[in-house]
């Protein structure tokens, strides 16, 4: 007990000494001053290969931009790995422990409980890209440690043309509980991914959990992964066999076979944050990468691709706050893990844990 007690008060002893570290004044961090030329003749001074691990589902996912940084810097070599955040930020954490060192140089990731907890462990690197000052202001952690790249959004309603009317699309999710949608959606496993989870939880909130047992007597076909609902509606356009119509868990950029309407309802959003490890051998490089995701280029790319621009003032782009989005709320959830957690079991009470594999490795 005693010990138990001495533990305890040394343990407080230490989290406030620590938090007391962070009260000592830092000197500000200065917006970086360089072009992006003349970051990039730093890089080519450093050696080795920048290692970035890059949030995503799909096999080939914002390949475009890995290419287009390659294709503008070709003298600097990027190692950029798609998986799901949970599965980066799992074996980033195992290898601090381990070893004591951080495997990756560059995180741009979903699980953005994981970037203000790096920070308190002075894992990251604080930096502020050169047009920091154009960044949506309260997108931005004024410590600077992590940066707001872009918002996604899930929740909109994505359908085959060549199955669904477009005056026959739902307004609200508490449609898809019309008979009319039996066997025609395919959906993500909220229990597999926590925007994901947030959007159900919040559908949830507004028409209840009787909304998820009418859900699940239209026969859903559940799947793992957020790009995979849209590849499935893609290959059942032209295919007279299958049923598969409509989702409002993935996003895409749309095209001739598979349109998207916004739906008059609360959707999910948030700013994907990018960060530095403090521990990176290629500071520049790393620079870099964070620089020309947040130049023009890249930023219209992720514009035209469906997401919105951190940046204020950047032609064609969306507002944040439209069509039921709200980008600041979805960080609280994520960071409340025992709410996400006891909404996971929720979830795989009903639908069952997630099956198949991941769907970087199945193809589809
Ligand atoms: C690229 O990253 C993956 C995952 O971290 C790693 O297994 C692989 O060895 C890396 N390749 C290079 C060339 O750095
Ligand atoms: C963005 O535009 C607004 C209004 O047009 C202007 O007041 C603001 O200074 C601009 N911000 C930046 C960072 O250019
Ligand atoms: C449920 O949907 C699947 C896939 O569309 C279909 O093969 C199956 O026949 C459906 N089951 C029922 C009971 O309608
Ligand atoms: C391969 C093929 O037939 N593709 C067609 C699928 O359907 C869309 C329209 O829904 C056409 O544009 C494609 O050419």
């Amino acid at each position: 007990m005693r010990t138990a007690l001495l533990s305890s008060a040394l343990l407080s002893f230490a989290t406030v000494a620590s938090a007391f570290d962070l009260w000592v004044p830092q000197a500000p961090v200065p917006v970086e001053s360089r072009t992006l030329d003349e970051i990039y003749a730093a890089a080519k001074q450093e050696h080795g290969t920048l290692q970035v691990a890059w949030g995503g589902d799909e096999p080939g996912f914002n390949a475009d931009i890995f290419a287009a940084f390659r294709s503008r810097f070709p003298a600097v070599k990027l190692n950029a790995t798609v998986d799901l955040s949970k599965y980066h930020d799992s074996r980033i954490d195992r290898s601090f422990v381990e070893t004591g060192k951080e495997n990756i140089d560059v995180v741009v990731l979903q699980t953005v409980q994981d970037f203000p907890r790096w920070n308190l462990e002075e894992r990251l690197l604080p930096y502020k890209v050169s047009n920091w000052d154009s960044i949506l202001p309260y997108l931005k952690d004024e410590s600077a440690a992590f940066t707001p790249l872009w918002i996604y959004t899930f929740g909109n309603f994505y359908y085959s043309t060549s199955k669904v009317a477009a005056s026959d699309v739902p307004t609200t999710y508490a449609d898809f509980l019309d008979p009319k949608w039996k066997n025609k959606l395919v959906l993500t496993y909220p229990n597999d991914d926590d925007a994901v989870n947030y959007l159900f939880s919040t559908i949830i909130k507004n028409h209840g959990w009787q909304w998820l047992d009418g859900l699940v007597k239209q026969n859903v076909t559940w799947v793992r992964g957020t790009g995979t609902p849209h590849t499935l509606l893609e290959r059942s356009s032209n295919n007279t066999q299958s049923n598969l119509a409509i989702t409002f868990t993935t996003f895409a950029p749309v095209d001739a076979s598979v349109a998207m309407a916004t739906p008059n309802d609360e959707v999910v959003s948030w700013a994907q944050p990018g960060g530095i490890f403090k521990s990176t051998s290629m500071p520049e490089t790393a620079k870099l990468f964070l620089n020309y995701m947040l130049s023009n280029d890249i930023q219209s790319t992720m514009i035209r691709e469906g997401s919105v621009s951190a940046l204020q003032n950047i032609s064609g782009n969306g507002n944040p706050f439209a069509s039921g989005k709200n980008p600041l709320r979805f960080t609280t959830f994520a960071e409340d893990r025992q709410l996400v957690d006891y909404l996971k079991l929720q979830f795989e009470t009903t639908l069952g844990p997630p099956q198949g594999l991941s769907p970087l490795i199945d193809g589809i």
